[in-house]
């Protein structure tokens, strides 16, 4: 009988010390009906809780652990560092590496500034974009999240969207002024907004792939008409590519889909599982940057040394021939188990899948903007999620964010999940 008496103890002193318990909402569970787990330690493809309980892990600290957790090569690279000191303030051999590696991976990118978060990329690059165009309005799209920047709270997704809220207390009405929030794959809506408002847009800021309201692929056209439009109206057309960096393929959704953005936005797997953000695009742009330009952004931890060095070791690994290939074929696997263990238990499901990005919704229509994902049963999720935890299979708990597959998942571990599903969604059924 599995106990989680030493989580739900953490859980009732944290809740007294941090707010809601937890330091980022999400993992809080509330959107499931569950209290979190704390998690005591972390190999390959599994968790393992304070309690002793063991998961397959498909959140992967939400994106960054593509090659599993506590990969040696990793934790060889941060050993090693380590005993160079932990941060120093001052430029170091490892920022100008990994800047190389990221320039060469992603031909868009020609200066990079690295950071501490993805939200502090996002933001830099929309201030560097308003700072270069000389102009305020941004437009972003419903259901993607970019961070908990002021203007990105409008219509967000992640655990904005988990939540139900519309945005947050706080973000002053005259920063959203300037945020224009639209449908995604939504062309025609774009584009006429573009011909009426696209002098005074400064940036089109987008989730290539929106994985943030559950996995939401690109429509045909999409990103080649913001690509089009931007150039048309002297916009710049931002890629945040946090999630999808290194992930979806080794130079990013530009590469998967050929688009050339003007600024990209990473983090997650460039920090190799630590805190890392990047912002980076053309030169004529990044040489606004201070103190190159007068553009302000800084950072004490900016380009930490352990960090570096496993971001360095993670992207090394990923360089290593038949990475992409099998790891896609593994996502497959899992997509198409799913989609099985659905229609066999009579599920009324959605799979979407990029790569090793995949989201299930348990609704009726296909999902290719945000007011389709809203059009999931919520309850059903929460149950399913809950049926699965109980099964070990550790899932984000929430309709609203993606499923990570890593290079560690084994293909027995895939047939695990997938037995799972198909035991959980079947109970589900039948009541
Ligand atoms: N907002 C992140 C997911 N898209 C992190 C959620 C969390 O850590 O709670």
């Amino acid at each position: 009988m599995k106990t989680y008496q030493k989580s739900a103890d953490l859980f009732e002193r944290a809740k007294h010390l941090i707010p809601g318990g937890v330091n980022s909402p999400v993992r809080a569970c509330r959107s499931v009906g569950m209290s979190p787990v704390f998690i005591e330690k972390a190999m390959g493809s599994k968790l393992v809780d304070a309690d002793g309980n063991e998961y397959i892990d498909y959140i992967g600290s939400w994106g960054p652990m593509i090659l599993g957790h506590a990969h040696p090569a990793v934790t060889k690279a941060i050993g090693q560092v380590l005993k160079r000191g932990t941060s120093f303030g001052a430029p170091v051999d490892l920022e100008v590496e990994i800047a190389e590696m990221i320039i060469d991976a992603v031909p868009a990118v020609e200066k990079i500034r690295m950071v501490n978060s993805g939200t502090e990329a996002t933001m830099s690059a929309i201030r560097v974009a308003r700072g270069v165009t000389g102009r305020n309005t941004i437009i972003k799209f419903d259901g993607c999240y970019h961070g908990h920047a002021d203007s990105f709270l409008v219509a967000a997704g992640s655990g904005v969207a988990t939540l139900g809220i519309a945005g947050s207390p706080g973000v002053p009405e005259t920063v959203i002024a300037h945020t224009l929030s639209l449908p995604y794959n939504d062309l025609d809506t774009f584009v006429s907004v573009m011909k009426k408002s696209g002098d005074s847009i400064a940036a089109v800021i987008v989730e290539p792939v929106a994985g943030n309201m559950g996995l939401v692929p690109p429509a045909a056209g999409f990103l080649s008409t913001l690509r089009q439009e931007t150039a048309k109206y002297g916009s710049l057309l931002i890629f945040d590519e946090v999630m999808t960096g290194f992930r979806v393929s080794y130079g990013g959704a530009q590469e998967l889909y050929d688009i050339d953005p003007d600024i990209s936005c990473f983090g997650k797997i460039v920090g190799g599982g630590l805190p890392v953000g990047a912002y980076g695009g053309r030169k004529d742009i990044m040489s606004q940057v201070a103190p190159e330009g007068p553009v302000y952004q800084a950072g004490t931890l900016s380009g930490n040394p352990i960090a570096m060095a496993a971001g360095i070791a993670t992207l090394k690994e990923l360089m290593k021939p038949g990475f992409y290939e099998a790891l896609e074929k593994s996502s497959a696997r899992l997509a198409q188990g799913l989609e099985k263990a659905a229609a066999k238990t009579g599920t009324s499901a959605v799979i979407n899948r990029v790569g090793s990005m995949v989201g299930l919704f348990l609704t009726n229509q296909p999902v290719s903007n945000f007011a389709d994902a809203k059009t999931s049963d919520l309850d059903k999720f929460a149950a399913y999620y809950r049926k699965m935890f109980q099964r070990g299979i550790y899932l984000a708990p929430s309709q609203f964010e993606a499923l990570f597959v890593s290079a560690a998942h084994s293909d027995q571990d895939i047939d695990a999940t997938i037995h799972a599903a198909e035991e959980a969604l079947s109970e589900l059924s039948i009541k």
